[in-house]
């Protein structure tokens, strides 16, 4: 049994079409409606709609990603148990059309940040990079957020001013923008007052309170999707570990095996992406896949490059420092135990070639995406049939 191949779609404004996904060879869309503010109950009929731009184009929509949990939810402040109310609605729309598989994440205030969207490859393509004193110089030196120095060493500090003092005016101003970037699926970035503003939501949240907060929410919400037969596939923060001084707590195997046991339940599951929980060293990718397995409802295939000073770039997805082929293999063998097949998407790309010229949510141009999907097709079609022959 082969992975159900997927590709991400944002929607009617994304630059990438249906078609071109339909071209890449995926049977499945991954989409969301964006335009729907977290919080609010999505409807059987702008499900519907959705679910038939993808139908009327030969494929199906297979994953939600994301049903957004709103950040009155993760505070656990206003009108917290209503937006909980409403999301439980939403999965029963969702249900009501047929959609089994539910992205969501935890992460406060941002979902995943970078300091550079247009890092340039020595062949000229262009990758996702990370760089830890370029982040730290940011915090403290353009976002100024009150308090940033109590979270760093002194020798930390020092480097990232030193980095900074060399940065041009304009690099100051990319840093900027790239770090204050909105989520996936938005055009539109954060204000440094914004981000202020929701961090101050947060001063009284360490760790523990909020993995109660998500706790709680997996409590209501689990029991919903058992009884509509649906799978919560939580995404892994990135990077896995605190920025801005927030607390993560989807970062680690202890954090999943944590997540599971708060709300027992074969619905209660994970989004195991590579690129996410590979950043952080001491995450063996192998193990979480093997202690998880029944609960992994959603692959994010990708690959990252780090050094050992925190910083790392998005790599090919058969390059950097996840072993891609052991990690099919072992997807391949739950797949074979468990009788079922995970649907897969290749998560981020490079932009390259003709792409390079054109204006698409970071991460997300087509040829990358396309590339890295021919290419774990290719090796778990590989897998596949050799271990058929073991
Ligand atoms: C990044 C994505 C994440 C993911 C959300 C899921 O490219 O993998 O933004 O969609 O965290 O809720």
């Amino acid at each position: 049994m082969l992975m159900h191949q997927t590709m991400r779609w944002f929607g009617p404004n994304d630059p990438v079409k249906l078609s071109d996904i339909r071209q890449a060879g995926c049977a499945g869309v991954v989409t969301a409606l964006h335009h729907i503010p977290p919080g609010h109950v999505w409807s059987i009929t702008e499900i519907n709609i959705r679910k038939f731009m993808i139908g009327s184009e030969g494929m199906t929509w297979t994953v939600v990603e994301s049903l957004p949990v709103s950040e009155a939810i993760k505070t656990q402040s206003g009108d917290y148990k209503k937006h909980i109310a409403n999301y439980c609605q939403s999965l029963r729309n969702l249900a009501a059309c047929g959609i089994k598989v539910i992205t969501y994440n935890f992460m406060p205030v941002l979902d995943w940040v970078r300091t550079d969207v247009n890092w340039k490859l020595p062949d000229g393509a262009r990758a996702l990079y990370f760089e830890k004193n370029a982040f730290i110089a940011f915090d403290l030196f353009l976002l100024r957020r009150p308090g940033a120095e109590k979270d760093y060493t002194k020798e930390e500090i020092r480097q990232a001013k030193d980095r900074f003092d060399l940065m041009r005016e304009h690099e100051k101003q990319t840093l900027f923008a790239n770090a204050l970037l909105g989520l996936p699926g938005s055009d539109v970035a954060f204000t440094p007052q914004q981000v202020l503003n929701a961090l101050e939501t947060y001063r009284e949240i360490d760790a523990d309170r909020l993995r109660q907060h998500l706790f709680y929410f997996l409590q209501q919400v689990i029991p919903v999707a058992e009884e509509l037969n649906l799978q919560m596939a939580i995404h892994p923060d990135d990077p896995p570990y605190p920025v801005l001084g927030l607390p993560r707590v989807v970062s680690t195997e202890e954090d999943i095996a944590a997540i599971i046991s708060a709300a027992p339940s074969s619905s209660n599951g994970l989004c195991f992406c590579t690129g996410s929980l590979g950043v952080r060293p001491e995450n063996d990718l192998l193990a979480i896949l093997r202690r998880f397995n029944e609960h992994i409802h959603f692959l994010h295939l990708r690959n990252t490059a780090k050094d050992g000073y925190g910083n790392f770039y998005e790599a090919t997805h058969l390059g950097g420092d996840t072993d891609m082929f052991l990690i099919v293999k072992e997807i391949l063998q739950i797949q074979r135990k468990l009788g079922k097949s995970l649907p897969m998407r290749p998560d981020h790309g490079h932009q390259m070639l003709d792409d390079l010229d054109k204006k698409t949510y970071p991460g997300y141009s087509a040829i990358g995406r396309l590339k890295g999907l021919a290419e774990l097709r290719g090796l778990e079609l590989g897998v596949y049939r050799w271990m058929l022959d073991q």
